[in-house]
């Protein structure tokens, strides 16, 4: 897939774009995603701290661990998964107000690995500067650290698809980053309506790729697909 430029995030508004786009195979999931040994998985969280937030890509950790970020529409839930996955409750924190989290937060598990929350997109309260801001260090973030093994985008699963989210799935297969879907607060959502949602998605992202993302329907709450995702991470 070298023949085809991975576009900057900015420049992939509106659909139209990427409509004309021809439809892509996804990367090999198993082969992006971190394999570090053979021990039983899913993997046992044994410790997991606070590194550093930063806002700019130069003061990120210099470190080569392997590095998986969580990203997804302010609210959507991904300081709560943090807390979840890692079993700690204070880690991340949860916001009351949307768009709490406005710095890239890393995180580092079981001194091997990074877990990366990057700021909520489609924070409607942001500035249009804060927003650029916002968009230019995701994507330099995501298309060039090297560290970065695969991206979790969350989505509410008591939504219909919504734009921002579906642009942001649409950039990530045009720049052929490995992605899992993660659909959120299931324990919130009426199962018909959370599975007819994840389904209207899904097709709205078939039209631009052959084979569809993996996605785990998961919840903070009752801590449903925390297993699916940690196997995902192998140690
Ligand atoms: N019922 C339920 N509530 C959840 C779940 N996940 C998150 N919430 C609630 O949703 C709100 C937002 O959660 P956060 O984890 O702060 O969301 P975030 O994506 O980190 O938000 P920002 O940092 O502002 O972008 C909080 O009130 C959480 O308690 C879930 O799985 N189930
Ligand atoms: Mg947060």
């Amino acid at each position: 897939m070298g023949e085809i430029p991975r576009p900057h995030l900015k420049e992939l508004i509106p659909f139209a774009i990427f409509n004309e786009r021809p439809r892509l195979i996804l990367p090999d999931l198993a082969e992006a995603f971190y394999d570090f040994g053979n021990s039983p998985f899913p993997m046992k969280i044994t410790s997991a701290t606070y590194v550093k937030g930063v806002t700019e890509l130069e003061d990120t950790p210099s470190t080569t661990f392997p590095e998986f970020a969580f990203i997804g529409r302010s609210n959507v839930g991904k300081s709560s998964l943090i807390n979840m996955l890692t079993e700690k409750k204070g880690l991340a924190s949860v916001s009351q107000k949307p768009g709490h989290t406005r710095l890239i937060n890393f995180f580092l598990i079981n001194k091997k690995w990074h877990l990366v929350d990057l700021p909520g997109y489609g924070f409607a309260k942001a500035s249009k500067k804060d927003r650029e801001k916002f968009q230019a260090f995701v994507s330099d973030f995501i298309l060039n650290r090297e560290n970065l093994r695969g991206v979790f985008q969350l989505i509410d699963s008591r939504h219909e698809p919504q734009r921002s989210d579906l642009e942001f799935t649409h950039w990530l297969i045009a720049s052929q980053v490995p992605f899992i879907l993660l659909f959120t607060k299931q324990d919130k959502a009426k199962v018909n309506i959370a599975k007819q949602n994840q389904a209207t998605y899904l097709e709205a992202i078939s039209e631009l790729c052959h084979n569809l993302p993996q996605v785990i329907a998961c919840s903070s709450k009752d801590g449903s697909g925390r297993k699916e995702i940690l196997s995902l991470i192998e140690e």
